[in-house]
């Protein structure tokens, strides 16, 4: 995991840099049906309604917390979708490996262009004006909402120590929150800098959702903060649960 604090390993120059990182673990609120169809790549709330892209044989969908069924779905053929972003205007689509990002505009949305791009599209998140796009690696790069064009990265470290396989982002908070990949955290990311400042141990969905998942890649994916109310949804590939959950800190 690399996830240790990096304590009597570091040289004393670098302790003077070192962030406090806060654990935190995320405890269950409520859970609501989640298509257990749906192999979760973004989640986002955009325009007052909760959006999800899918991987596989992709799909957007606008999803209710009432009923596993989408509300609205868009079935993208044998484009394997991943994050999802907006701007509050536009919601801006990932591909894994084809290489495109859709933009959609409209309720419902419909794909406005296709932009290209070089690189993987894990997760995508939108933080002051710039889309921030993840690729599994520990480097998150900035890109132009318009026209896709990099304007700049950040390594994620944790005291130091790259931290790779970051997938689905929520930009919140102040912060980027960052699902790790076949894990059961969470990071909390300053935007600024690349440092994790927080650990948010989400196991308590895996247990909760475990019984009933029997895929190896049915995995922890899916954040998103309802702008307002601050609620925060927590979902995987494959679950039939989407929770609501509260972080508490723990020492
Ligand atoms: N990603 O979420 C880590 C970006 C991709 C996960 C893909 C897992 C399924 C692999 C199957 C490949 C079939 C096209
Ligand atoms: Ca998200």
């Amino acid at each position: 995991m690399g996830m240790s604090n990096g304590c009597g390993g570091a040289p004393a120059h670098r302790r003077v840099t070192e962030n406090v990182l806060s654990r935190k673990v995320a405890r269950i609120v409520k859970e609501y049906p989640h298509s257990t169809e749906a192999f979760t790549q973004g989640l986002v709330f955009h325009q007052g309604r909760l959006f999800e892209s899918t991987g596989h044989q992709g799909t957007l969908r606008e999803i209710s917390l009432e009923s596993a069924t989408p509300l609205w779905m868009e079935r993208l053929g044998d484009i394997f979708a991943e994050g999802l972003a907006t701007d509050g205007e536009r919601l801006y689509q990932l591909t894994w490996t084809e290489g495109q990002l859709f933009t959609w505009s409209g309720l419902p949305p419909t794909r406005l262009r296709t932009t290209r791009y070089a690189g993987e599209g894990w997760g995508l998140c939108y933080w002051q004006g710039k889309l921030i796009r993840s690729d599994g690696s520990s480097t998150l790069t900035l890109h132009a909402p318009d026209t896709f064009e990099p304007l700049g990265t950040l390594e994620v470290t944790l005291n130091g120590q790259p931290q790779d396989q970051l997938n689905e982002l929520e930009c919140a908070n102040g912060v980027i929150y960052a699902n790790v990949w076949h894990s059961s955290y969470v990071l909390e990311i300053d935007p600024t800098t690349g440092h994790v400042t927080g650990l948010i141990d989400a196991s308590a969905l895996v247990r909760a959702v475990g019984p009933q998942l029997n895929r190896p890649d049915a995995v922890l994916n899916g954040i998103a903060v309802e702008p307002g109310t601050g609620r925060m949804l927590m979902t995987g590939k494959l679950w039939p649960k989407l929770f609501e959950v509260r972080l508490d800190p723990v020492d």
